[in-house]
């Protein structure tokens, strides 16, 4: 089977956002899109040639096409061998925990996560590193040199592999083995967590209803929840995974599972609710009558691993990303923890988690995870809830109450205004931008600004600096905003402002966070002008 070699040529816009290249799927069935894209990635790790690769995805359509053009392409490039998900399919936690298991030197996972999918909607391909993580910034920018310089890739012709079957083939000298996606993961799951516990609780009359939204995580739920814990048929619903997700969004918040939403919210709620996104790296928790945040749960499981035989020996430190909400660090201080804040996206977690400086972390966007793999891990989360109330006997409610009694609240909300214009969300950030430096000791609204700025981390594993991260607006009382534009969209760009006030006094803590930061709210549209530059005078989603 002889490699041909197909002459192309760049193809603007290349370039990997917070978590990989995500364009809309008809521009990645375009010509040579996706092989050039695969090709700079081989270049950016400098070639293929006797590697041992991981590769799945969310089962997005395309996703199946996408899997055999990357197998060929690895093929012609001399790698020893792709591990593939059954059906291409993986999701991007189990993706990373393969990774890791078979000790290969890498792995291509094909998602657009939350993003929606079908020949109209979102495509996407990341790819991750040995130690299971995203690939941090050095290796994602010799990717986007590679594809401004790209000439020709490597590609062998060939029939499609069947990846409908488990057990090993070949394609020329690589070898394919087509595995369980499932398995594996499920293994490690029942390794760090009290599964007779858990599956107790659910014999006892404990009720859950996990919502897969046609996405990647439904056969996971069903074999972990379903066969493994107990928990009876229907409990896992939307099991199957759709390539359009049944039309919906796949991401995990009150809007866009709003099934579930409504039915926790019911009367005859079960006692617990979740939900994970397209590829089954986020996760939504809610109890009955009661939605958890996700800062909030973060904040929770760090206050609760320990009940959990995989942190029985506690945390070594957390970290969250910038705009989290600071929930986590009332945890850390207590507890003696140390506490990072980094920018949003998982693969600034990796070096703290390889260093072995932290153990757990997470994001406002509904991803929390551990060290346990290098991404961001839905079921993880919501084995570790159903771990701590199956220890602690508590209900969700029970849980939450307990903890703001302990460290306050830090009410918190995210609104996002979504395809508004490119240049005009740029102009508005940069306009603010330049106002930082005079905006400490300003009073508005009652509220004085403390300190303000542009967000830049410096790792402190390897030394290398993030800036300009979002910017962020401290205020006296301990409230803070924060303006970022997303690196995850593909139309126009994504205004995101994270609200956050702090209460500790008890009366508040039940209060509907929307009306908690109702000022802060007014203050981040005076500080930004927001609807008078966009025109929007509401956001188009609040989480
Ligand atoms: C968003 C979230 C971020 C998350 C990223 C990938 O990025 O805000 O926290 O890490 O999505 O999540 P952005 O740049 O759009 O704000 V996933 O589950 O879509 O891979
Ligand atoms: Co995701």
């Amino acid at each position: 089977m002889k490699p041909m070699t197909i002459p192309t040529k760049p193809i603007d816009g290349q370039k990997p956002g917070t978590s990989g290249l995500r364009k809309k799927t008809k521009v990645f069935m375009g010509e040579h899109y996706l092989e050039n894209f695969i090709e700079s990635i081989w270049t950016a790790i400098g070639g293929v040639e006797g590697k041992t690769l991981v590769l799945g995805g969310d089962g997005r359509y395309f996703n199946d096409r996408a899997a055999q053009v990357i197998l060929r392409m690895a093929a012609a490039s001399g790698a020893k061998k792709v591990i593939v998900g059954q059906n291409a399919l993986l999701s991007t936690p189990a993706a990373s925990n393969l990774i890791r298991q078979k000790k290969t030197d890498g792995g291509i996972i094909m998602s657009a996560s939350h993003n929606p999918g079908g020949p109209d909607e979102d495509f996407g391909v990341k790819f991750n590193m040995p130690n299971g993580g995203p690939a941090p910034e050095d290796v994602t920018d010799r990717m986007v040199k590679a594809t401004q310089s790209i000439k020709e890739y490597k590609i062998v012709e060939s029939q499609d592999i069947d990846l409908s079957k488990r057990g090993a083939t070949k394609l020329g000298n690589m070898e394919i083995d087509v595995v369980d996606p499932v398995k594996d993961y499920a293994d490690l799951m029942e390794r760090l967590f009290d599964f007779k516990a858990i599956k107790a609780m659910i014999a006892d009359g404990f009720t859950l209803r996990f919502d897969a939204m046609h996405a990647v995580t439904g056969p996971y739920a069903k074999a972990i929840l379903g066969t493994r814990l107990g928990a009876p048929e229907g409990s896992v619903v939307n099991a199957e995974p759709k390539p359009d997700f049944g039309g919906g969004h796949p991401d995990p918040n009150p809007i866009w599972a709003k099934d579930l939403m409504d039915l926790m919210m019911g009367d005859d709620a079960p006692d617990f609710g979740a939900a994970s996104d397209g590829d089954g790296d986020r996760n939504m928790i809610v109890g009955k009558g009661c939605y958890v945040g996700p800062s909030d749960s973060l904040a929770v499981l760090a206050a609760n691993a320990h009940h959990a035989p995989g942190y029985a020996d506690g945390l070594k430190g957390v970290a969250r990303s910038m705009p989290t909400s600071r929930a986590l660090d009332r945890v850390a201080r207590a507890r003696g923890l140390d506490c990072y804040e980094t920018p949003t996206g998982w693969k600034f977690f990796g070096n703290l988690l390889d260093d072995g400086r932290i153990t757990l972390c997470g994001e406002e966007s509904a991803g929390t995870g551990s060290d346990h793999v290098r991404e961001k891990d839905g079921l993880w989360a919501v084995l570790l809830w159903l771990n701590i109330l199956a220890k602690t006997g508590k209900s969700v409610q029970e849980v939450m109450n307990d903890h703001w009694a302990e460290f306050g609240r830090n009410f918190y909300s995210r609104h996002d205004y979504e395809a508004v214009d490119a240049d005009t969300a740029r102009k508005m950030m940069d306009d603010l931008g330049a106002r930082l430096d005079k905006l400490p000791g300003e009073a508005i609204h009652g509220r004085t600004i403390a300190s303000a700025d542009d967000f830049a981390y410096d790792d402190p594993v390897d030394g290398s600096r993030a800036s300009g991260q979002g910017l962020r607006i401290m205020f006296e009382d301990g409230g803070r905003i924060v303006y970022r534009l997303s690196g995850t969209g593909t139309v126009g760009a994504t205004l995101r402002v994270y609200l956050e006030a702090f209460s500790d006094e008890p009366a508040t803590f039940g209060e509907d966070p929307q009306d908690a930061l109702a000022d802060m709210i007014a203050i981040a549209d005076e500080l930004a002008g927001i609807e008078e530059r966009t025109g929007r005078d509401a956001p188009d989603v609040r989480t």
